[in-house]
């Protein structure tokens, strides 16, 4: 599997901590439609593409809830 193999890694990340501000499922449901279009052949990329963008939503929890102190 590859997590964190290229400039886009990052991104995803700070995709996921903006999908947990603004608004989860429809920026989750966004970012599979993009990943399966950019990746239909290749799993490995989805999967860790994916594991970025849950470090992203758990960053995004830590942040909300530890640094504005907010539920
Ligand atoms: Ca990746």
């Amino acid at each position: 599997m590859k997590v964190f193999d290229d400039r886009y890694s990052i991104i995803h990340v700070f995709y996921g901590i903006i999908a947990y501000f603004i608004e989860l499922i429809t920026f989750t449901l966004l970012f599979l439609a993009y990943e399966l279009i950019e990746y239909s052949e290749s799993y490995d990329n989805i999967k860790g593409d994916i594991i970025e963008y849950i470090v992203g939503l758990v960053l995004g929890f830590l942040i909300k809830h530890f640094y504005f102190n907010t539920l």
